[in-house]
C-alpha cells in the first residue's frame, strides 16, 4: 500500500510546494491553492494564537497561528460550519505525538505498517510524505512529534550523536508545520561513551548531556526536548544508583534548559518481577507512590507524563490517581492512539468518549501538556483501518480544546473524510464510531477487570495469559468470585484519590457497574443495581457485544464509502466479528466453569 492517501485533508487539493520553511509560508501556499483569498496579519507574539474574521477574508495570528487559523478557516468551509469567533488560543502548549518507532523499522505496538521515519537501521523516509503528514499534524493543532521509541534500542541512540545532521533534515521539514521533533533518549546514554555510571548526581554524567545536548541544539535549535523511560520495564534509570526519580530528571532537565528543551519523564514505573503469589503490591499503586511525594521537586522544564489510567490503557480504567496528586508539577497526560489492547486497528474503537470521561474525572487544568502515542506507519492510509485516523484527528483537537465534544469531533472527521457521503449515511457512521468503544468493552474484560487479553500479542482473549506472571496483573477468580479488592480493607488504592473519588469508588455500590472489578471482588451472586447477578451481567454483556459487532457489519455494508475504504473497512470487520465470538465465548466458558453458574437466558456456555 505505497498510494498516497489524504485522510481528512479532501478539503486540500494537491501537494504543496518542497521549498516551504514557515507555517506562515504554508499558510500562504494552502490558501492559495484552495482559491481562497484571506490576508494573513502576522502578529509575532500571538505564537500559535489565531482568528479569524467573520467574513473569512483576514487571519490574524503568530507565525504558526495563521497556519492554523488558515487549516480551520478551509476545514470549516470543506465542512459548512461556522468559524469560533474571537482569539483561538490551545489550552496546552506541548500537544505531543510520541512514535513508538524502532531504527530498524519496526514500530512497537505498531498496526499500520512498518516506521514512517526509519528502515534498516537508519533514516529512510519519502519526503513527500513527511510533508503530507506535517500537514496532517498542523491541520489538528499538534505541535511536537517525538520519532522514536522510549525504549531506545541500538542504534537509536545515534539520533542525537552521528545521525544529527539527518535529524535536522527531517526537522526542517516539520518546521514548515509547526511541528517540533523530539527525541527519546537512554538514560544511559553516557556508558556507551566511556563513562562508568549514569548516577544522575555523578558530575561526569552531567557533564557528558550537557555537552552532547549542546552539539544537539546546534544541530536543531528547535527541538522540542527529551523522552524518557527510566526505571521501567527493565530500561535503566536512577534507581540503580538510590537516586529518586526527580534527581534523574532535573539532571537531565538543567542539560535542556539552556536551550528552552523540555525533558519528557514518563511516570510508567512498577515492579515488572512481581510475584504473582504476592497479593500485597499492587500495581496500580506503582506510579503515586514513586512520584506523589516528590511534587514541587522537579525542575521547571521537567514534565512527567503520565499514561490517564493506573495501568496501562486498558479497556476501562479509572482516571491514574497520579494525575491528581502533583499540584507543583507540570504534568502531561498520556494516551494510547495505537490500539495495543483496543483492538489493533483491526477492531473499530474510536476514543474520544474515552478521553471525555477521563477529563471529566480529572478537570482539563490538572495537566499542563498532552501526549499520545502515536497510530501511524507506513500503511497508504497511515492508521491500517480507514478509520482509526478518526483518532488522530479528534487526539489534535482534543489537544487544542479539551471542551470539544466527541459527537463534534468525529462528526467532523466524518464529514472531511468522505465529503461525498449523504448526510443520512454520515449520521449513521458518526453513531457507529460513537458507540464502538462500548461494544469493544462489552466482549472483551469484564466491568474494569482488565489484562484477559492475549499474553504478549495483546489482541483476542487469554482470560488466564496475565494470572500466573510477573506483570501485576491478576484478576484472582476463583469458583466463588473474582477480582482485587482495592478498598481500604484491600491493597488500599482507593486511598490514592482525593475524597470526591474516594467516596465513589469505596464500595461496590458507590463504584459504578463498569469499573467494580477494578476496585473490588465480588463474588458471581453479587446483585448489581439493575437487579441482575454479577455472573449473569458478564453473560448478557458478552452475548450483547457479540451480537452488536454482527451488527455494525450490516451498518459497515449499507455505508456509500469510496471502495477502497469499504474493502479494508469490511475485511476488518470479518476479523473483527471473529474477535468478538471468542472474546465472548471464552471469558463466558471461563466464568461458567468456575461459578458453574447456568445462563438466564440459556445461551450456549461452552
Ligand atoms: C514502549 C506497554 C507496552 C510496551 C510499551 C510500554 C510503555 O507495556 O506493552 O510495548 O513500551 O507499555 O508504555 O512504555
Amino acid at each position: 500500500m505505497n498510494e498516497k492517501r489524504h485522510l481528512w485533508l479532501p478539503f486540500l487539493k494537491s501537494d504543496l510546494p518542497e521549498n516551504l520553511t514557515t507555517p506562515a509560508q504554508t499558510a500562504r501556499a494552502e490558501l492559495e491553492q484552495a482559491g481562497i483569498a484571506a490576508k494573513l496579519n502576522l502578529v509575532t507574539d500571538m505564537g500559535e494564537s489565531w482568528s479569524v474574521s467573520k467574513d473569512g477574508s483576514e487571519i490574524t495570528g503568530g507565525e504558526t497561528g495563521v497556519l492554523y487559523g488558515a487549516y480551520r478557516l478551509m476545514m470549516a468551509r470543506a465542512a459548512g460550519e461556522a468559524l469560533p469567533t474571537g482569539v483561538q488560543t490551545p489550552r496546552y502548549p506541548l500537544r505531543m505525538i510520541n512514535c513508538w518507532d524502532n531504527a530498524d523499522g519496526d514500530v512497537e505496538r505498531g498496526y499500520s505498517g512498518r516506521s514512517l521515519f526509519f528502515e534498516g537501521g537508519k533514516f529512510d523516509y519519502d519526503p513527500a510524505r513527511m510533508r503530507q503528514l506535517g500537514r496532517l499534524l498542523a491541520s489538528v493543532g499538534i505541535n511536537v512529534l517525538c520519532i522514536n521509541n522510549v525504549n531506545v534500542r541500538d542504534p537509536a541512540h545515534r539520533l542525537i550523536e552521528d545521525w544529527l545532521p539527518e535529524l535536522a533534515k527531517l526537522a526542517d521539514i516539520f518546521r514548515a508545520f509547526g511541528v517540533r521533533l523530539m527525541v527519546s533518549i537512554d538514560y544511559a546514554q553516557p556508558i556507551r561513551h566511556g563513562i562508568p555510571t549514569a548516577d544522575p548526581l555523578d558530575e561526569r554524567v552531567a557533564q557528558w548531556w550537557i555537552e552532547q545536548t549542546k552539539k544537539v541544539y546546534a544541530a536543531v535549535p528547535d527541538l522540542a526536548g527529551y523522552l524518557v523511560k527510566a526505571d521501567s520495564e527493565s530500561r535503566p534509570g536512577p534507581f540503580t544508583y538510590g537516586r529518586n526519580h526527580a534527581e534523574g530528571a532535573n539532571m537531565l532537565a538543567r542539560a535542556l534548559a539552556p536551550h528552552g528543551g523540555v525533558l519528557v519523564w514518563r511516570c510508567f514505573v512498577y515492579n515488572c518481577q512481581q510475584d504473582w503469589r504476592d497479593a500485597k503490591t499492587d500495581r496500580p499503586m506503582a506510579a503515586y507512590q514513586h512520584y506523589a511525594y516528590l511534587d514541587g521537586q522537579f525542575d521547571k522544564n521537567v514534565i512527567l507524563q503520565v499514561k490517564n489510567g493506573p495501568y496501562d490503557f486498558q479497556v476501562r480504567e479509572p482516571v491514574s490517581p497520579t494525575l491528581l496528586a502533583m499540584p507543583k508539577t507540570t504534568l502531561a497526560i498520556e494516551f494510547q492512539l495505537a490500539q495495543e489492547y483496543t483492538g489493533h486497528q483491526i477492531d473499530i474503537y474510536a476514543m474520544p468518549p474515552m478521553w471525555r470521561e477521563v477529563y471529566a474525572d480529572m478537570g482539563a487544568d490538572r495537566v499542563q501538556a498532552i501526549a499520545a502515542v502515536s497510530n501511524l506507519g507506513r500503511d497508504g492510509n497511515y492508521t491500517g483501518h480507514p478509520f482509526a485516523a478518526v483518532n488522530l484527528f479528534a487526539y489534535g483537537l482534543f489537544a487544542w480544546n479539551p471542551d470539544e465534544t466527541p459527537e463534534h469531533m468525529i462528526a467532523l472527521w466524518c464529514r472531511l473524510t468522505y465529503p461525498d457521503m449523504d448526510a443520512a449515511s454520515r449520521e449513521t457512521l458518526v453513531g457507529l464510531l460513537m458507540n464502538s468503544r462500548a461494544v469493544y468493552e462489552k466482549y472483551t474484560a469484564p466491568l474494569g477487570l482488565c489484562w484477559m487479553v492475549a499474553r504478549g500479542v495483546h489482541y483476542g482473549p487469554g482470560p488466564d495469559d496475565y494470572e500466573y506472571d510477573r506483570w501485576g496483573t491478576y484478576h484472582r477468580a476463583d469458583r466463588d468470585a473474582v477480582g482485587i479488592d482495592r478498598t481500604a480493607n484491600g491493597t488500599g488504592y482507593v486511598l490514592q484519590y482525593p475524597p470526591e473519588l474516594r467516596a465513589r469508588y469505596e464500595t461496590p455500590e458507590s463504584c459504578p457497574d463498569e469499573l467494580k472489578l477494578f476496585f473490588h471482588r465480588l463474588r458471581y451472586d453479587y446483585v448489581m443495581a439493575d437487579g441482575r447477578t454479577l455472573i449473569q451481567r458478564i453473560y448478557d454483556d458478552h452475548f450483547e457485544g457479540y451480537e452488536q459487532a454482527k451488527a455494525m457489519k450490516a451498518t459497515l455494508e449499507n455505508l456509500p464509502l469510496p471502495s477502497r475504504d469499504r474493502e479494508e473497512a469490511l475485511e476488518r470487520m470479518d476479523r473483527q466479528i471473529k474477535n468478538a465470538r471468542e472474546w465472548c465465548d471464552i471469558v463466558n466458558a471461563f466464568f461458567h466453569r468456575f461459578s458453574g453458574a447456568e445462563d438466564a437466558h440459556g445461551r450456549t456456555l461452552y
